[in-house]
């Protein structure tokens, strides 16, 4: 907890009034808001977002940020977000919480990328399945194709039988390729099946920065 806090404090010394946000999902990221909100209190900031899921829509809200949408605003200042694992080239895996695909499009949007995690999302390589959002109708044929190359999981839900239903309305597959050494090709291939909408590999081509929370301090990797 304390390293995660240790990263969004980083993290928040990057947000300058009248910035236009992307906001990332999980609980990293809502201690970052939680951070901000104080900062927009005491300084009297304005602060405009696009928030990546209900999570972090709700908590940016919660805390003095302007939601807008990429409607209004098609490049954002600077992206924060989490992730569930990261390699030593800066490659990530996100998704834990199923909202990689808006997560993706923020990040893509955005002029500046900082990912915020503690140090027990450093992997030499990445190595944990990879959430895969499946429309639902595409789901027998994009479940067949996957097979072929890893092992799948459709995630369910708590509180609700059956899969869980993604933001977007979509299923999710944890797909278990083992130790993946060429992140970048997989992330296309994997875009590239009709049906899927989006994956949680995110290249080092999308990140600029990854802020490591530790006990005392944190570092940026550039
Ligand atoms: C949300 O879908 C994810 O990409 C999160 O950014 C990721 O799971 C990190 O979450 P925590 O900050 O809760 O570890």
């Amino acid at each position: 907890m304390i390293e995660k806090v240790n990263a969004a404090k980083l993290a928040i010394e990057l947000v300058k009034d009248g910035m236009v946000l992307g906001i990332g999902s999980g609980s990293t990221v809502e201690i970052f808001l939680n951070l901000l909100g104080k900062r927009i209190r005491e300084e009297s900031l304005e602060v405009y977002g696009v928030p990546s899921s209900y999570q972090s829509h709700i908590a940016a809200v919660r805390n003095g940020i302007r939601v807008v949408d990429l409607f209004s605003y098609e490049e954002l200042d600077l992206c924060v977000d989490g992730a569930d694992q990261v390699d030593s080239k800066l490659n990530c895996i996100k998704g834990g919480g199923a909202a990689m695909t808006r997560e993706k499009i923020i990040a893509s949007a955005s002029r500046r990328v900082v990912i915020i995690v503690d140090e027990s999302k450093l992997s030499e390589k990445l190595n944990k399945p990879v959430p895969v959002e499946v429309l639902p109708f595409a789901y027998g044929f994009v479940k067949r194709e996957l097979s072929k190359i890893c092992k799948i999981n459709l995630r369910e839900g708590k509180g609700k039988v059956g899969p869980i239903i993604t933001d977007n309305g979509n299923f999710l597959l944890d797909c278990n390729f083992g130790v993946i050494d060429k992140p970048d090709e997989l992330e296309k291939y994997l875009n590239s099946i009709p049906g899927v909408i989006e994956n949680g590999l995110f290249p080092s081509r999308l990140i600029d920065s990854v802020i490591v929370g530790k006990k005392n301090s944190a570092n940026l990797l550039s």
